[in-house]
C-alpha cells in the first residue's frame, strides 16, 4: 500500500471537516483496513509509580508535584503475572507495563523489567513497555527477552511540548522512538489532548507521527486526565467533540495503525465512545485503573462491548509471537531471582497460571 505523505494543511482540513462527515469518512477508511467489530483491549500496569525527576506537567508521577498517589517499588514476578492472568481474564490480549523513569538505565531494576516482559511473554500476551527514554542496546534486550511494543509517546508538537516538558527535547523522544525500532519492536506513540495545545499542534503531531517509516503500529490517543497538584489541574475536561475529530483524523492520516482510546473515558459517555469507535478507535485500554488515576469499571466496558456488538481481538493478531531468548543465569543472577521473588504463592507454575485464565476467560461473558 503507497503510503501518503500529509501536509499540515492537508490534516487540519481533515480535522475541521463538518462531523458527521468526518466520521462517514474515517469509518470508511478504518472498514478497507480493519474489522470495525474487533477492538483490541490492553491493560496498563504501573510497574513502579511515582517520584520521577520529570516535569512533565500532566503527569501525577513527577516527584516535583504534590499529588496524591501511592508510591511504588517496581513490582515482583508474582505481582505482575497475577495481573497480567486477571488481565488475560477480562479480555485483555495486551499488558502494557509503565515505570515512572525519565530513561532506562542498565542496573539490576532493567534486569528485573527483562524477567517481567518474560514473565507475561509466556502467558501468550503481547507485552508492551512504557519505560522513557531507552538505547538501542536496551530495546534489544527487552526485544530479546520477548517485548513485543514499545510505548513512548511525543504527547503534542514540537513547539507546544516545550511548553509541558523541560527537562528533556523532542529529539530524545525521536531517537527513543528510532531505537526501539532498529531492534525491531512494534511502536505504540501518540499523544494528549486537553493541555492547552491549538488544533495546529494536534494535527502537528499527527504529521510527525505519520512521517516516520514504519509508521507507528499504535497510537494512544488520551484526553488529559486533570490531576489536583500538577500544573495542568485547572484544564478543562476535552469536550468529547474534540476527541471523535482526533481519533477520526489520527485514523484518515494513518489508516493501518491501532487508533487507542486511551485516558480519559471516565469522563465519555457510551455513545461519545460509540463515536469514537465508529471513527475508527480499534482499542482501548480497560481496566479499572489507568496507571494512577481511575478507568471506566471492567463490567462497564463489557457492557459496552456487549451493546455494540464489539469483539476483544485475539493476541498476536496482527504480528508474530516474539520467541524470547533463552538466557542462562549466572550465579549473580540466581541470586538477584530469589531477592526479588516473592513467598511462594498458592499458584506458582505458569502452567497453572494458565489454565485458570482460560477457566476465568470461559466464565467471563465477552
Ligand atoms: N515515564 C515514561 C514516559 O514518560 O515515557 C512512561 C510513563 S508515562 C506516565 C506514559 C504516558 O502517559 C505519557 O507520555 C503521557 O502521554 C501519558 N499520561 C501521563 N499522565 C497523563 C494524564 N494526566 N492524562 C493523560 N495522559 C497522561
Ligand atoms: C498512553 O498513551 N496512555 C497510558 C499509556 N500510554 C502508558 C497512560 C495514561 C496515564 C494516565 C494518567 C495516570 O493514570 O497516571
Ligand atoms: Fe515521569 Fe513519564 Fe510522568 Fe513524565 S510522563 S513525569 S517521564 S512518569
Amino acid at each position: 500500500m503507497e503510503i501518503k505523505n500529509w501536509s499540515l494543511a492537508e490534516i487540519v482540513e481533515v480535522y475541521n471537516t463538518p462531523l458527521l462527515e468526518l466520521v462517514y469518512r474515517a469509518a470508511s477508511v478504518h472498514r478497507q483496513h480493519h474489522d470495525p467489530n474487533t477492538v483490541q483491549i490492553s491493560t496498563l500496569l504501573s510497574i513502579k509509580t511515582g517520584g520521577c525527576p520529570e516535569d512533565c506537567a500532566y503527569c501525577p508521577q513527577a516527584a516535583r508535584y504534590h499529588t496524591d498517589i501511592e508510591t511504588n517499588d517496581l513490582m515482583t514476578e508474582d505481582q505482575v503475572r497475577k495481573a497480567a492472568i486477571n488481565a488475560q481474564a477480562g479480555g485483555s490480549s495486551r499488558l502494557c507495563m509503565g515505570a515512572a523513569w525519565r530513561n532506562v538505565k542498565n542496573d539490576d531494576e532493567f534486569e528485573q523489567v527483562l524477567r517481567l516482559v518474560k514473565t507475561v511473554n509466556e502467558l501468550d500476551m503481547e507485552v508492551c513497555c512504557t519505560l522513557g527514554m531507552l538505547t538501542e542496546s536496551q530495546a534489544q534486550r527487552l526485544a530479546e527477552a520477548g517485548l513485543y511494543a514499545y510505548n513512548h509517546n511525543l504527547d503534542s508538537s514540537e513547539e507546544f511540548y516545550k511548553e509541558i516538558i523541560s527537562t528533556r527535547g523532542y529529539e530524545d523522544r525521536l531517537q527513543t522512538l528510532e531505537n526501539a525500532r532498529k531492534a525491531k519492536l512494534t511502536l505504540c506513540s501518540g499523544g494528549i489532548i486537553g493541555m492547552g495545545e491549538s488544533v495546529e499542534d494536534r494535527c502537528k503531531m499527527l504529521k510527525t507521527l505519520a512521517s516516520l517509516r514504519p509508521q507507528p503500529e499504535s497510537v494512544p490517543i488520551n484526553a488529559l486526565v486533570a490531576v489536583e497538584g500538577t500544573p495542568l489541574e485547572d484544564q478543562e475536561t476535552v469536550p468529547i467533540w474534540d476527541m471523535i475529530r482526533m481519533v477520526a483524523t489520527t485514523r484518515i492520516v494513518i489508516p493501518t495503525t491501532t487508533v487507542r482510546l486511551s485516558a480519559g473515558r471516565t469522563s465519555m459517555s457510551a455513545e461519545g465512545q460509540a463515536l469514537c469507535f465508529m471513527a475508527g478507535a480499534s482499542s482501548i485500554f480497560a481496566g479499572n485503573k489507568l496507571l494512577t488515576t481511575p478507568n471506566p469499571d471492567v463490567h462497564e466496558d463489557m457492557e459496552l462491548f456487549n451493546l455494540l456488538g464489539l469483539k476483544p481481538q485475539a493476541a498476536f493478531a496482527k504480528g508474530e509471537k516474539p520467541t524470547a531468548k533463552k538466557v542462562e543465569l549466572s550465579e549473580v543472577e540466581k541470586a538477584e531471582r530469589i531477592k526479588w521473588s516473592r513467598p511462594k504463592h498458592k499458584i506458582d507454575t505458569n502452567e497453572e497460571y494458565k489454565s485458570l485464565a482460560k477457566e476465568k476467560r470461559s466464565e467471563v461473558k465477552l
